[in-house]
This record gives structure tokens, C-alpha cells and sequence, in this order.
């Protein structure tokens, strides 16, 4: 398993659950020397860092870039999967498209986390199920000629009401006509949901793709009461191979949240 830390670098969201904010090239240095073996990216779209810049930083530093995350596509431009506009659908899966490619260039998957949507008022269930999964589809074949897997994330019921619970997940994967994605086990959003977090993640087993790493509190690992060493051991036993991703809010400070949560890998994983 290998460790990493989430850098925001979007200039208009100014809080949220992201270690390290704003500023790559000192971010991704300070996270090289606590450790880190990899950088999870979120930025306001795909040509927002320059491939020849990062690709050179993370090579002097030795660090990969573990994922992308496609949330501001909805934060910032108003894109889902699961719009009831074909207009928005379609403007979301061109976001998210150009996002699978900027990730690629460095070998990184894409996740969609909220881009997924919500099952809009007065649309059945069904129908916006379908939605994701054509879009979850088309994107899942997209990734694959790009060489890189996608990642679906199921969030808490605060945040989308389509899939919650990573059994839920598996399901909509396994009814997906791609074998391309795979599932994002948030350790926060999971902790509202699951009714026990090591039984899911041993159920999901070779399907979980990446992993967030945050306490029951969105916390580093360590803040709040998740029982982290029976989860250790559930990915452990599944041998997941995977990064372990602390999308965690900086608390007290990023460079302490980030210590924390690099402490907190070695201990369950070292
Ligand atoms: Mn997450």
C-alpha cells in the first residue's frame, strides 16, 4: 500500500477536506519529505497545471501522483452525471473525459466522487441510475484506452442520495458493461454508512481501487474514533495494493494533518 496526501488547488475553494492547499510545488516538496509516496490532485479542470511542470516535480522528488479529483466540475461549473438537462449530462462527461486524460499523462485514475450527482426532484430513481451508469460507462471505456482505471466513489446519504454503501457500489459495477471501474472506500463516508467498515471493504475485496483516508470526524487518522486497526486489516487481508489517500480537513494546521496522517500510515501499514 502506498501513502498520499490530497493538494486543493482551486483558488475559489477555500475550505474543505484537503491536507495541503494552493501552492504544488511546496506542497509536494513538504510532502516528499515526511514521506509521502504519492500527491492526489484536485484542481478547477484539466489544463489547470501544466503537464510538463508537474511531470518534471514529481520526478525530481520522487512522488506519483496517486488520482485527480473531478469535483469542480460540479462545484465550479454546475456538471453532473446525472442532470436532467442531456446538455449538462453531456458537458460532465466531456469534463470528466478531459480530467481521465490529464490524470493518464502521469498515470494517475480520475474519481468521481460528486460529479455522480443526485437523483433529481421529480425524476424516478431508475432513470437517474441509468444516467450514471452510461456515464459511468462511456467514461469506465474512455479511461480504459487511456490506460488508466476510473474511480467511483459512493458518498454519504448528506451528499448524494444514488449509492451510499460500497455493497451498493459493487452492485452498480458489476451491472455496468465496462469491467473498468472501480470503487473509492472513503474511511469518512464510510463510517456514517457501513455498518462495519472491514466487513465492506473484505466484500468489495479486488474491486476497491483507492482508498480515503480520514477519521470518523474527516480528521487525519488518529482525531476521531474509527477502530483503524481492524480496517488496516481488512485491506491487508484483501491485499490491496492501492494508495491510502488522506482526504482529511488540515486540522490543527496541513503541515500537522499531515504529519499526523503520515504517522498514522506508518503505524497500520509500515
Ligand atoms: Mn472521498
Amino acid at each position: 500500500m502506498k501513502s498520499c496526501v490530497t493538494i486543493a488547488l482551486v483558488p475559489s475553494i477555500t475550505s474543505g477536506p484537503w491536507i495541503y492547499w494552493n501552492d504544488l510545488e511546496a506542497s509536494a516538496r513538504k510532502a516528499a519529505a515526511l514521506g509521502f509516496a504519492g500527491i492526489e490532485l484536485f484542481t478547477a479542470s484539466a489544463d489547470a497545471v501544466s503537464f510538463d511542470s508537474l511531470s518534471a516535480l514529481t520526478q525530481e522528488l520522487g512522488l506519483s501522483v496517486g488520482a485527480v479529483g473531478t469535483g469542480a466540475g460540479k462545484v465550479i461549473h454546475g456538471l453532473t452525471l446525472t442532470d436532467p438537462d442531456p446538455a449538462i449530462r453531456a458537458g460532465a462527461v466531456t469534463y470528466i473525459q478531459d480530467m481521465i486524460s490529464f490524470g493518464a499523462s502521469v498515470g494517475a485514475p480520475a474519481i468521481i466522487g460528486s460529479m455522480q450527482g443526485n437523483v433529481p426532484n421529480g425524476i424516478d430513481r431508475e432513470r437517474a441510475m441509468d444516467w450514471l451508469a452510461k456515464g459511468l460507462t462511456t467514461l469506465g471505456d474512455f479511461a480504459e484506452t487511456n490506460g488508466v482505471t476510473l474511480i467511483y466513489e459512493p458518498l454519504n446519504r448528506y451528499e448524494t442520495n444514488l449509492i451510499n454503501r460500497l455493497d451498493d457500489g459493487v452492485a452498480l459495477l458489476h451491472s455496468l458493461n465496462t469491467r473498468n471501474v472501480r470503487l473509492l472506500a472513503d474511511l469518512f463516508h464510510m463510517n456514517i454508512e457501513e455498518a462495519s467498515l472491514s466487513d465492506s471493504i473484505r466484500r468489495a475485496g479486488s474491486l476497491i481501487g483507492h482508498v480515503h483516508f480520514a477519521d470518523s470526524n474527516r480528521g487525519p487518522i488518529g482525531m476521531g474514533h474509527t477502530a483503524m486497526t481492524a480496517v488496516a486489516q481488512a485491506l491487508i487481508d484483501i491485499d490491496y495494493q492501492g494508495y491510502i489517500s488522506a482526504e482529511a480537513f488540515p486540522l490543527p494546521t496541513p503541515d500537522e494533518a499531515a504529519q499526523q496522517t503520515i504517522q498514522s500510515f506508518n503505524q497500520y501499514f509500515g
